[in-house]
């Protein structure tokens, strides 16, 4: 019964490799293609390098050690059993097999953590960031912000069926807002949670971090190619878990410099902004403050306003 399982198991390995390759082809591009097996398409550097770590590395290792297995128990099953082999030996120990089944094994894993650990510091090493979004989880959605830029917070919500029907996007990948990043440009992503932890995790970059109440983790990808990449919240974190998908519109450095002037517009005249003054008796005192504050902060960006 055992064998039986395992040829099974063994089975479906072997069509699930020759799928994965086979549907490498068709594979859609920063979402999940239907019916695919395989990684989803890498589209940032550090994801080509997982990917090879898990085809190239883990995968052969994975099947010999399985059909070798399999192999060993086949022999044993018609060789050893009770009718072919009815006086058993009675020998309990051979040394050389011992030393070969823990040096053998041991062999194995070092090959692998070479790998492994090239992997881990490459994702650990960032390089100097050309770019810093802020990634705020919330329950249930998701917050982008861009410090350097100035940018607050543009909320990120999950369109709905009928919505994301009408413009012909992925429901419960596609979102009302993205987060806009530049292509080739090495982002660095702070990653933290405001209410409970969720998780950021976009697949085609090979990126995921926790969203942690409290503490901030980084993380870093760079884009290859512009398009629209999806990803979603992979942390348990309450009833609406599977509708906070994440977004990623990856554009040409242009374009993300023209959107960056729609959401930090150089507004000098606007200075007396409605600032979060909660009752306070000495009006004209409250919107003299910030004002100074306001225009200081918009010195360096003094440009005309590009609307698209
Ligand atoms: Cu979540």
């Amino acid at each position: 019964m055992n064998m039986r399982k395992l040829a099974a198991g063994l089975a479906g390995m072997m069509v699930g490799v020759g799928f994965s390759a086979q549907a490498l082809a068709a594979e859609l591009l920063g979402q999940p293609t239907p019916d695919a097996i395989g990684l989803q398409q890498a589209a940032s550097p550090l994801k080509h390098s997982a990917i090879f770590f898990h085809n190239a590395i883990l995968m052969p290792i994975i099947t010999g050690i399985a059909v070798f297995v399999a192999i060993l128990l086949g022999i044993i099953v018609v060789r050893f059993n009770k009718k072919a082999n009815p006086v058993p030996a009675k020998f309990s120990h051979n040394t050389a097999l011992e030393v070969a089944w823990t040096l053998i094994p041991v062999g194995i894993l070092l090959f692998i953590s070479i790998f492994s650990f090239k992997l881990l510091f490459a994702y650990h090493d960032m390089p100097k960031p050309d770019l810093t979004v802020k990634v705020v989880g919330y329950q249930w959605y998701w917050g982008y912000s861009y410090p350097d830029q100035k940018i607050d917070e543009i909320t990120s919500v999950m369109l709905n069926e009928a919505d994301a029907k009408k413009a012909n996007l992925p429901y419960r990948l596609a979102a009302d807002t993205s987060m806009i990043v530049p292509v080739g440009k090495t982002v660095r992503v702070l990653v933290t949670g405001a209410d409970v932890i969720h998780a950021f995790f976009v697949p085609a970059f090979g990126v995921m971090t926790s969203a942690i109440p409290g503490r901030v983790n980084d993380i870093w990808f760079t884009a290859e190619k512009t398009g629209t990449y999806y990803g979603q919240c992979v942390q348990l974190c309450g009833t609406d878990h599977a509708y906070m998908p994440i977004q990623v519109k990856v554009v040409t450095q242009e374009e993300f410099d023209a959107w960056v002037l729609t959401k930090a517009p150089p507004a000098p005249a606007a200075a007396v902004t409605p600032a979060a003054t909660p009752a306070a008796p000495a009006a004209p005192a409250a919107p003299a403050a910030p004002a100074p504050q306001k225009t200081a902060q918009l010195d360096g960006a003094a440009k005309p306003v590009a609307m698209n």
